[in-house]
């Protein structure tokens, strides 16, 4: 008998009165996202045609101006949340500022800010290597009827009402939280419809993966150091297995599927890490936090971490809760 899997709209629509402002504005909201996430889907999977579609900076076939995919991905996120009537201000790793939204909204009566990578690790599109898009949302502090301003941007983590990813790999998917459990929803091209696939999902508490660039190894501080070697020890259920796509998103989904850790130190050549806090750790580690999992700095829990500046970048662990929590034991170790 074939299960009719629940779209994701429908999802939404069940789910929008368990969320506390369930004023179907977050509903309208999410399913703005929905509708860049199969634009930009579309976008990618015909990445590999440069030759036929031309690459960045030329002139398609249709005489427009080929957009590099992240500056593409960021105008369609941009457009779609925008077009909504929902969203009082966006931050973009592409957008050296944040923009206000007040194109229709001359009064100011929008609630939500949202904060997005648009193409994450879009270096590898050139390659054929899974990226993904990051997605963060708040609710405005400073009051309905002003201007929004850098304070509802600088919000720590743990205010997040929202967060996900749309992963755009082997299948498409597009994963995010309310606060309520993680869920997983791939894309059906065919009738561009994404279905529930993996209902709340969970971090295994323990898993035998690691990703981590060990090219950086001898920049690394002595606690991540002293993990890898654990790692790799021939001991109880270790070596663990290293696994690295060089996209956080896809790192990220396998882990929470199989078990496992993700690592982004700090190193000389990236004294604060290289990963955003804003748009990347904030929301990974509410979805993280939210599949039973953990994110830190190594020393403190991300989504407590109070942000000064919209682009910062923080040192980044986060996965497997008993994982990330023997990292940060020879993080404290090392520093005895
Ligand atoms: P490195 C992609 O640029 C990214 O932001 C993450 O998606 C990825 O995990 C990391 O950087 C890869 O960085 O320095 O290891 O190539």
């Amino acid at each position: 008998m074939s299960h009719k899997k629940q779209t994701l709209g429908e999802f939404i629509i069940e789910n929008q009165t368990a969320f506390k402002y369930s004023s179907g504005e977050l509903s309208s909201l999410l399913n703005s996202i929905r509708l860049a996430a199969k634009i930009v889907n579309h976008e990618v999977n015909k990445a590999g045609l440069v030759d036929i579609i031309g690459a960045a900076g030329d002139v398609n076939i249709q005489g427009e101006d080929q957009q590099k995919l992240d500056v593409y991905a960021n105008d369609k996120f941009i457009q779609t949340l925008t077009k909504r009537n929902i969203v009082c201000g966006i931050a973009s790793e592409e957008e050296d500022d944040f923009i206000s939204i007040n194109s229709q909204d001359e009064n100011h009566q929008n609630k939500y800010i949202v904060l997005i990578d648009p193409l994450d690790g879009s270096s590898n599109i050139d390659v054929n290597v899974s990226v993904g898009t990051i997605f963060s949302i708040y609710r405005r502090v400073t009051p309905v009827g002003t201007p929004v301003t850098k304070e509802d941007f600088l919000q720590q983590g743990k205010k997040q009402v929202a967060a996900g990813y749309v992963v755009y790999g082997t299948s498409t998917m597009l994963v995010y939280t309310t606060g309520a459990g993680v869920n997983g929803f791939t894309l059906n091209p065919a009738i561009g419809s994404f279905y529930l696939s993996h209902p709340d999902m969970q971090f295994p508490e323990d898993g035998h993966i690691y990703s981590v660039n060990e090219g950086n190894y001898i920049q690394f501080p002595q606690g991540i150091k002293n993990y890898i070697k654990y790692c790799q020890k021939d001991e109880g259920d270790r070596p663990y297995t290293a696994r690295y796509i060089g996209s956080l998103v896809s790192d990220f989904h396998r882990n929470m599927i199989k078990g496992g850790i993700y690592m982004y130190p700090q190193s000389s050549k990236n004294p604060e890490g290289k990963l955003r806090l804003l748009y990347e750790c904030n929301p990974m580690a509410f979805l993280a936090e939210q599949a039973n999992g953990k994110a830190s700095d190594g020393f403190t829990r991300i989504l407590d971490i109070q942000p000064k500046e919209l682009h910062e970048r923080v040192p980044f662990i986060c996965g497997s809760k008993n994982m990330v929590e023997k990292a940060e034991e020879f993080m404290r170790l090392a520093q005895e």
